[in-house]
């Protein structure tokens, strides 16, 4: 498979409608450097010292590195879940994608307020076979709401191509909803890919963003390091005027229980303006959530 270099639209931060123009044309945008790379680095250290607790590093390896030993572990799994716990507790991690560098150029292409989706995810991806990577998919399955909201991926550290960042299908999202299929890999869900589009990526380096469209396909291609993890955020932007799912009020995971609810989880963050920051906006859209959209999901 060939996969072509992302363009990059630094060079267009300004333009809303250069931006708006590219992002209907593509399906995507990348961003060199939007969010600051320490600020990133210092979110990549809190998550590695809870893999470090964890014992999921290699013991003689510097933290940074976040070199492993450990045997996969997949996202769901039993001894996944405390220590995603401890990472969505992270304020750091949830205050990351209210950064006023991706909330103006989020503002410029709704051309209007925005809201921030509450619901943030964070992926530890160990080296695995490529079935067990996330498989290509539309978001628009798993966040519903307006289709016009807007999907973020951010790496956090350096990504380079070995290790397995997101790739996207290049103008797929002109194809409108594609019934999914089940998958094994994150979210569960996959679709069928036309061959005739090109994926695009690249190698990442802490500090971008990419943005995608909910309806554009897009995948991780594996991490084919011997003993590296991956770490990413993901998290999305709607228009003030858009609606939102109400299932995206809730944190991730919260189906399992109230280890994963916001009561739970921002107990202690010190910056009250995190905190429950949709429940402050004056009238938000949301509709309810359709727990199954296809028969199949
Ligand atoms: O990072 C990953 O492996 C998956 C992320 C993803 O698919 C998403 O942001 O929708």
């Amino acid at each position: 498979m060939t996969i072509e270099k992302f363009v990059e639209s630094n060079d267009i931060l300004t333009d809303a409608w250069a931006l708006v123009r590219r992002l209907q044309r593509d399906g995507y945008l990348f961003f060199r450097g939007l969010f600051p790379r320490a600020e990133v680095l210092q979110l990549r250290r809190s998550i590695l010292e809870i893999c470090h607790e964890a014992g999921w590093l290699k013991k003689v390896s510097s933290l940074m590195d976040g070199v492993t030993d450990h045997a996969p572990v997949l996202e769901g799994e039993p001894v996944w879940e405390p220590v995603y716990e401890k990472v969505q507790k992270l304020e750091s991690f949830h205050r990351l994608k209210l950064h006023p560098n991706v909330q103006t150029l989020m503002e410029r292409i709704f051309d209007e307020p925005v809201v921030c989706l509450p619901m943030t995810i964070a992926r530890i991806a160990f080296p695995m076979d490529n079935e067990r990577a996330t498989q290509p998919h539309q978001d628009w399955l798993y966040v519903q709401g307006s289709s016009e909201t807007i999907s973020c991926w951010a790496p956090l550290g350096d990504v380079p191509e070995e290790v397995g960042g997101l790739m996207v299908l290049r103008g797929s999202h002109k194809s409108g909803f594609l019934i999914p299929r089940r998958a094994p890999g994150p979210g569960g869900n996959t679709v069928a890919v036309d061959p005739t589009l090109p994926w695009a990526a690249t190698d990442y380096r802490a500090g971008d963003v990419l943005l995608f469209k909910s309806l554009t396909i897009h995948g991780a291609r594996p991490n084919q390091t011997p003993d590296r993890l991956r770490l990413s955020i993901d998290f999305r932007y709607t228009g003030i005027s858009h609606s939102i799912s109400e299932g995206w009020l809730k944190p991730h995971f919260n189906w399992r229980g109230p280890q994963f609810s916001w009561d739970n989880l921002d107990k202690d963050w010190k910056d009250a303006s995190l905190r429950r920051y949709w429940e402050r906006i004056p009238n938000l859209k949301t509709c309810p959530h359709e727990h199954r959209v296809y028969a199949k999901d």
